[in-house]
């Protein structure tokens, strides 16, 4: 099984290596080593105002560079930014003038999706410095393998709240925290397909659980809140509706970004989209899925686009979300008339890997930095540098299309052109 529609399969364009690295792992370590710390804190102005092809409106500033692999970025209430490193294991915090590891974690040798991947903060961290980590452990019997856990850190000390397989691919993996501090977490369905849609698996879920742990009082069965998923690597929370979306890389195409509804059914494995999945092929189908029990994403993106979409993060009402194959923030708005409207508000050179908001500004990751940025507004509105629902296909299949509403959601137009695109990204 190929697991193409899944971020890490954009790795494909750079040839073997297991992480697209801005530069490979060794040439990084040995720039680190140089450099002495390995992190140089840049205070530079904005890299660039706009681009010659006018995609970019965002002023960007580089605010942490040559970092080992920053994933998951969780800012603080004072502003403090917390990340976790793919290849050193660490946990870190940046107050704006310093830097401290607050945990680590062994880097996984091989570790293709692996390792120390969710990060997220307690609401009250500021004072009692409570965060969670999901992150795996190596089994020396099975070293494709392992065991992913979800553990709170207090005062240094982890106390592990939940064991998941692992696998090389497909580990889902990341946190958010409610308003009332308890956590969503994401898993992937470890390349097996069907225990998404076993209630009594962890795989191809997003849980949710009590600070401590427990099931939260709203689950289908154990910590087990929505089933059908093949590998969320976004979630987000929006403390003003009380709602959670969540991204989801699919097979090949037709990504989708979702509304998560506790004890709903996102489809997988037998639906991507809202197109039917052949699962003894292990191919997508050009067939609707029509199951009535799935609950359909409010965001599909297809018709040789494969986003492979990773954070997502709720910012003046909207949700904002990264396309990790295209190096994009997108942001979904919904209209009064109750439709989702997909735009590409930033495009960068880089791979990104989580974004999230803080007073005004969005900060994002990418392999070696972390970056704010300040998007351009006119008269309050962020501008969108790409009209996704306007755009046209290249190729003449369709990318412009309506989804069907279903589970009392409404149509939304999601299609990306890729012929007025760079060509970097493929
Ligand atoms: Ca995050
Ligand atoms: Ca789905």
């Amino acid at each position: 099984m190929s697991g193409r529609g899944l971020m890490w399969q954009a790795r494909r364009r750079g040839g073997v290596s297991p992480v697209p690295a801005c530069l490979p792992l060794p040439s990084r370590r040995l720039l680190a080593a140089l450099l002495g710390l390995g992190l140089v804190v840049l205070a530079a102005p904005a890299l660039h105002a706009e681009s010659p092809t006018g995609w970019r409106t965002a002023e960007e500033t580089v605010v942490l560079d040559d970092l080992e692999g920053p994933v998951d970025l969780a800012i603080a209430p004072d502003g403090a930014l917390w990340w976790n490193e793919f290849y050193s294991g660490d946990v870190r915090r940046y107050d704006g003038e310093t830097i401290e590891t607050t945990f680590h974690t062994d880097p996984i040798e091989d570790p293709v999706e692996r390792g120390l991947v969710g990060l997220a903060l307690d609401p009250e961290v500021t004072d009692n410095g409570v965060f969670y980590v999901y992150y795996t452990v190596e089994d020396p019997e099975d070293p494709a393998g392992g065991t992913n856990h979800l553990a709170r850190v207090e005062d240094g000390q982890q106390t592990r709240l939940l064991e998941i397989p692992a696998h090389q691919r497909h580990n889902g993996g990341r946190i958010t925290v409610d308003d009332e501090g308890r956590l969503f977490v994401s898993t992937g369905d470890n390349t097996e397909r069907h225990p998404a849609q076993d209630t009594g698996s962890l795989l191809g879920k997003i849980l949710h659980l009590d600070p401590d742990g427990t099931p939260a009082n709203d689950t289908i069965e154990g910590p087990v809140y929505s089933i059908g998923h093949r590998n969320v690597y976004g979630l987000a929370y929006d403390a003003e509706t009380d709602r959670l979306f969540a991204t989801e890389n699919n097979d090949l195409e037709r990504d989708e970004v979702n509304l998560i509804e506790a004890g709903h059914n996102y489809g997988w494995p037998d639906c991507q989209g809202t197109k039917a999945y052949d699962v003894q092929r292990g191919e997508p189908t050009d067939e609707p899925c029509e199951d009535p029990d799935y609950t359909d994403p409010i965001g599909e993106f297809y018709a040789n686009y494969t986003a492979a979409p990773t954070g997502a993060t709720m910012f003046d009402g909207d949700l904002y979300w990264a396309a990790w194959n295209q190096g994009e923030i997108h942001r979904m708005t919904r209209a009064d008339s109750g439709e989702w409207r997909d735009r590409v508000v930033h495009e960068t050179d880089d791979r990104i890997h989580d974004v999230e908001a803080h007073e005004g500004a969005l900060y994002y990751t990418n392999w070696t930095q972390v970056v704010r940025l300040d998007l351009g507004r006119t008269d309050g509105e962020h501008v969108p540098v790409h009209d996704s629902a306007k755009a046209t296909d290249p190729t003449g299949s369709g990318a412009v299309s309506e989804i069907p509403a279903a589970s009392g959601l409404v149509p939304v137009l999601a299609a990306l052109a890729l012929a007025t695109r760079p060509e970097a990204r493929r």
